[in-house]
């Protein structure tokens, strides 16, 4: 009996089946075609072939789709389907196309700029389209013929008699759910950090899938458009307000002018930090070519970068404007069309050719958008202008970088009076393994007595071996090697003679304390750490590690022109202010100073804390950190500089979101004042 029942409820299920997929085949092309495709794309791209998480997002992003076409009468829906699938193969081909081109995917915030884009930019190679971008389209000739073939069969009509749309609707949204659940169970904190910046698209299409990433793209491309739809008046006026009350003209003191008429290389050294240049093992600096470079030139011993989830965009964008990142979302991907002063601006308004270079796609943080937006004449990126003859980690190596760099630059000396260039690096990123193309040695030696010879015997306690910190070592090392190569080709090509290098750490390792805990701690001669209880155990609390995070800042000429250090604290936005003081520009948005103009500095970070010479605030928990115990400072103190910090970051994102510098400069035209 118990046998029976169960071969009936399987016949039924069977039966069931059977009748399900007959009445389905339209449906089914549709998503499978759908998820098909989307696979394809990612196997000509990002080429991650056995993963299952991407397959399963794209199937739930098409059943979602698929359910609302049980709304339409079955006779009709295939007009339904064909529509989503040429609108699902066109955004397959676009960015297959466009991969072929910039090495990324397609955004709907480049709709408007990107004809432009193509018109103006090197970024095009010769092999516009390929054969295999076209690859896409047979999802539409499949849907046609699986569409006329049922037609032929009557089958539409037979489907009207016993389907209940609304039913299988909510089934299949309920199977998307499902997807869905299973899908976000299966992610990361930093999956979902990078789905919300969307600046890595690469990572977003491995992980999300081709549609997800597509629709989140949207969806921030809006969030953009639409912010800057409400709140106008307020923000416009807290701006007018602000920069009424500051006056931003360049400041008169020993170092105005002082390298006006030079010309500028600045080197945006990846994730360098200034800890790297006060460390060496077995007596061999970490960084000897940065340290001998600071010690030749004007070395800010205590600079902070300020960038937030933008990393090195972010730093970039204050470097070249002196404002802050944006408060949601990143500048360079959401807000590069904005109008800024930069220093290329500035620095072409004094005839200067302006220019940046990196290793990596073009496309990686939308350089080939903002680059342009921020006033660089021309950006000379990865494939586009370098020869890939060596890959370490994301791109070509720092070493072939500078290398390929110099013959550029010279041929820019020779055809433009004066330059202003910067050079992106990119080898010391992390994860930082150097696999074999750094033989710098992280592990202490000592020597010991050996009782049974009588003699010393070295001793290699192999404790950083393997580890983050340890590899971050040999990596930085790598990179200070390829700066020390590009200072000798700059010289023997004559090109340091009339030319400012100014070298900036683009932000920290982002290593965490538990490794900087182990490095302090670590005791040679027992191979081991320090317990927290031991008097000489050295802590990394909150305010030791963001402390730690600063990066180096060195502007160096040949003949010496600037020396000395400057051990004021220091930001990334006070670079525009000082080298303007020095070279004859200043914007009149700057948010920071020209250093040797200030009595105090004050560094404003993007998530509201800052720090002076005095202090550290903690604005999450209004929590303070003395940096001379002894010293005192009064509520007014800390109340003035947490007003000034909320203020720099909101008026920064008022310019940012509401583009007033160009309405500023619009409204002006307007009333003739320009
Ligand atoms: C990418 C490189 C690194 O091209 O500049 O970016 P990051 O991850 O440091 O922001
Ligand atoms: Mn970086």
């Amino acid at each position: 009996m118990k046998l029976e029942t169960m071969i009936d409820s399987i016949k039924k299920i069977v039966a069931f089946a059977k009748q399900y997929f007959k009445t389905n085949i339209l449906v089914m092309t549709f998503v499978i075609t759908s998820v098909i495709n989307a696979s394809i794309l990612r196997f000509f791209t990002v080429k991650n072939y056995f993963e299952i998480r991407p397959i399963i997002a794209d199937l739930a992003v098409v059943l979602v789709i698929t359910a609302f076409g049980y709304f339409i009468k079955p006779k009709n829906q295939f007009r339904y389907y064909i529509t989503w699938a040429i609108i699902l193969t066109l955004i397959c081909l676009i960015n297959s196309v466009y991969y072929t081109n910039f090495l990324s995917f397609v955004s709907f915030s480049l709709l408007e700029t990107s004809l432009q884009l193509v018109g103006v930019t090197d970024a095009v190679v010769e092999n516009v389209i390929e054969l295999k971008d076209f690859c896409y389209i047979w999802q539409i000739i499949a849907l046609i013929f699986v569409h006329t073939k049922l037609k032929k069969k009557g089958y539409y009509d037979y489907v009207a008699k016993i389907e209940t749309g609304k039913v299988r609707a909510l089934n299949t949204l309920v199977a998307s759910l499902i997807f869905v659940g299973l899908f976000i169970s299966t992610l990361t904190s930093t999956d979902i950090s990078r789905l919300g910046k969307q600046w890595n698209r690469e990572y977003v299409v491995m992980c999300f899938g081709t549609y997800t990433y597509q629709i989140n793209d949207l969806v921030a491309t809006l969030q953009a458009k639409i912010n800057p739809l409400f709140g106008y008046d307020e923000h416009a006026k807290m701006f007018r307000e602000y920069y009424d009350s500051v006056d931003n003209t360049q400041p008169e003191n020993e170092y105005t002018n002082i390298l006006k008429g030079m010309n500028v290389i600045a080197i945006h050294a990846e994730s360098i930090q200034q800890f790297l240049l006060d460390t060496e093992f077995n007596g061999i600096p970490v960084v000897p070519n940065l340290k001998r470079l600071a010690s030749e030139g004007l070395y800010f011993s205590n600079f902070y970068a300020q960038e937030s989830v933008g990393t090195s965009s972010d730093s970039e964008f204050t470097f070249n404007t002196s404002l802050m990142p944006a408060t949601s979302g990143t500048v360079f991907v959401s807000y590069f069309d904005r109008e800024y002063v930069t220093i290329p601006k500035l620095l072409k308004e004094q005839g200067y050719y302006t220019f940046s270079m990196h290793g990596n796609n073009g496309s990686f943080w939308n350089r080939l958008a903002a680059h342009k937006s921020l006033g660089y004449d021309k950006y000379y990126n990865y494939k586009n202008d370098f020869e890939i003859d060596e890959t370490i980690g994301l791109g070509l190596s720092d070493k072939s970088f500078f290398r390929q760099a110099v013959p550029k630059i010279k041929e820019i000396s020779e055809q433009y009076k004066n330059f202003y260039g910067v050079l992106i690096m990119l080898t010391n990123h992390t994860p930082f393994k150097m696999e074999g193309h750094s033989d710098y040695e992280v592990n202490y030696k000592y020597q010991v007595l050996n009782e049974e010879t009588g003699e010393m015997e070295e001793v290699v306690a192999p404790y950083m071996e393997g580890t983050k910190l340890g590899n971050y070592f040999k990596s930085a090392h790598y990179a200070d090697e390829a700066i020390g190569q590009f200072m000798e080709d700059m010289d023997e090509a004559g090109l340091l003679e009339n030319t400012v290098v100014l070298i900036y750490g683009d932000h920290d390792a982002k290593l965490k304390p538990s490794e900087y805990k182990r490095f302090y701690n670590y005791v040679p001669e027992t191979d081991s750490v320090l317990d927290k209880d031991d008097p000489a155990y050295i802590d990394v609390d909150y305010y030791t590690y963001e402390l730690n995070r600063k990066v180096p800042l060195i502007i160096w000429t040949k003949n010496k022109k600037v020396q000395g250090e400057v051990t004021k604290v220091t930001g990334m936005y006070n670079v525009l202010p000082t080298l303007g003081n020095m070279m004859g520009f200043s914007s009149p948005y700057a948010l920071g100073k020209d250093i040797f103009s200030v009595d105090e500095n004050v560094v404003v970070f993007p998530d509201g804390n800052w720090l002076t010479d005095k202090m550290y605030y903690n604005q999450s928990t209004d929590d303070i950190k003395l940096l001379n115990a002894d010293d005192t400072v009064s509520i007014d103190y800390i109340q003035k500089y947490t007003t000034f910090a909320e203020q720099a970051i909101s008026v920064s994102d008022s310019i940012i979101v509401y583009d007033l510098i160009r309405k500023t400069k619009e409204a002006k035209e307007l009333l003739g004042q320009e």
